[in-house]
């Protein structure tokens, strides 16, 4: 892999901060666009913008067809079976607020079952709904390491949880959960499987009939496609019998005063216009990912990972945040007596772009008693020249705030 190669369709990290190359540490966050996706959406704009489905006209049959193309790609790139099985959203969050409220309305379930290292995204949902329903979450703990207790698991799943919630990778701790077999308990305790692949999408293969979840949320931003659009794969049979939670156009099939009957899949999900261009530059992203080597770049990211502990361990009072033996993408750090906010904003000087904070996943810092962590995290584009960067850049802020 020529990481140089690479850089030069991201213009974004070529430019200076404070006088510093910009070391573009953030990707968990959102990654950067490549030009061929930036170029898809400025096209779409330039000679194909049309709202869809409702012409007849040139522009707009082509736009539907280019979206419902981009649909199948999403389809194929996660091996989903059918198409319609993929509801356009705006994104993880957006995917996990129509699962919430609509599988709220379907079963009512008195237990939610997540893991103790959700985002937010991933438990306030759930937590909101059950409450509505007088029913209690259930929460998977996990160790020091950042590793969920699967015998616990097991016993949680024995108090009847309707639906199991799980990210896939943590956004926090980097741990990669083995979904495939807390999938498949799920189902032996009869609860449906949800997973929250924000973090996953653009680093591992993903493949949804194997996994056999019930549903897999994603968003298009955390793997080189514009914002504003992500995704929901629901097995059919689910879809089918899940309500609508947004209403208004397109969503429907007819409407009259006393009565409204809804689309077929997945448009019944998909109430109003939707971001076209976005959906575009989503497709193309998932062709950018695909002509790597998938191997090739996951390990390329693994070594990045590696290299950045191993500097990093070397500054007194270092402690690692999420340590699991399978891990994916980022490295969570605190080091002792130094707040993790004052370490980010001494280093952004130095033109370090790295999270800090809760990263919107506030229990697992109560869980791991500290108010926040320094978050490195990886992307294609990232080289080893940048992992010394931010170990120098840490080692002198470090220095520094003693
Ligand atoms: N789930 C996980 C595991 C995430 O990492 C995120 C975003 C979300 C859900 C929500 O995704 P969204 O696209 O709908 O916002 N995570 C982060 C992060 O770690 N830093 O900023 C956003």
């Amino acid at each position: 892999m020529d990481i140089n190669e690479i850089r030069k369709q991201f213009p974004v990290l070529d430019q200076q901060v404070y006088g510093k190359p910009l070391v573009y540490l953030d990707n968990a966050a959102t990654t950067q666009k490549p030009l061929c996706v930036i170029e898809r959406e400025r096209d779409y704009y330039l000679h194909e913008n049309c709202n869809i489905h409702r012409g007849v006209h040139y522009l707009s049959q082509m736009a539907t067809e280019a979206y419902e193309n981009a649909r199948k790609t999403v389809a194929r790139f996660i091996n989903a079976p059918e198409s319609h099985e993929i509801v356009f959203t705006r994104g993880t969050t957006e995917s996990l607020n129509l699962l919430a409220t609509s599988l709220g309305y379907l079963l009512s379930p008195k237990k939610v079952l997540v893991t103790a290292m959700e985002h937010h995204s991933n438990l306030v949902p759930w937590q909101q709904m059950v409450q509505r329903h007088g029913g209690e979450l259930l929460v998977v703990p996990m160790d020091d390491n950042g590793v969920l207790d699967l015998q616990a698991y097991e016993e949680l799943l024995k108090r009847g949880p309707q639906i199991v919630a799980m990210a896939h990778v943590s956004n926090t701790l980097a741990t990669i959960n083995p979904v495939k077999e807390m999938i498949k308990l799920a189902h032996h305790y009869g609860a449906l499987a949800v997973v929250d692949g924000a973090q996953s999408m653009a680093h591992l293969p993903i493949d949804v009939q194997d996994l056999d979840c019930d549903f897999f949320v994603f968003s298009g931003h955390k793997m080189y496609a514009p914002m504003g659009i992500g995704g929901l794969y629901g097995k059919t049979e689910w879809l089918e019998k899940m309500p609508p939670y947004q209403f208004g156009g397109e969503m429907v099939d007819t409407v009259s005063f006393e009565k409204t009957t809804f689309n077929k899949l997945p448009f019944k999900f998909e109430a109003g216009t939707p971001n076209v261009g976005a959906a575009l530059g989503l497709e193309t992203a998932i062709k950018f990912i695909e002509n790597f080597d998938r191997q090739e770049v996951a390990q390329h990211e693994d070594t990045l990972v590696a290299a950045t502990m191993e500097g990093l361990s070397k500054i007194e009072g270092m402690r690692f945040i999420g340590q699991a033996p399978e891990r994916s993408g980022l490295v969570s750090f605190i080091i002792d007596g130094i707040h993790p906010y004052d370490l980010g904003t001494i280093i952004d000087k130095m033109g370090v772009a790295v999270r800090t904070g809760h990263h919107c996943a506030e229990p697992v810092m109560t869980r791991f008693g500290i108010p926040g962590t320094v978050r490195a995290s990886f992307a294609v584009y990232n080289s080893l020249e940048e992992v010394n960067i931010l170990v120098h850049a840490v080692n002198r802020a470090a220095n520094m705030l003693r």
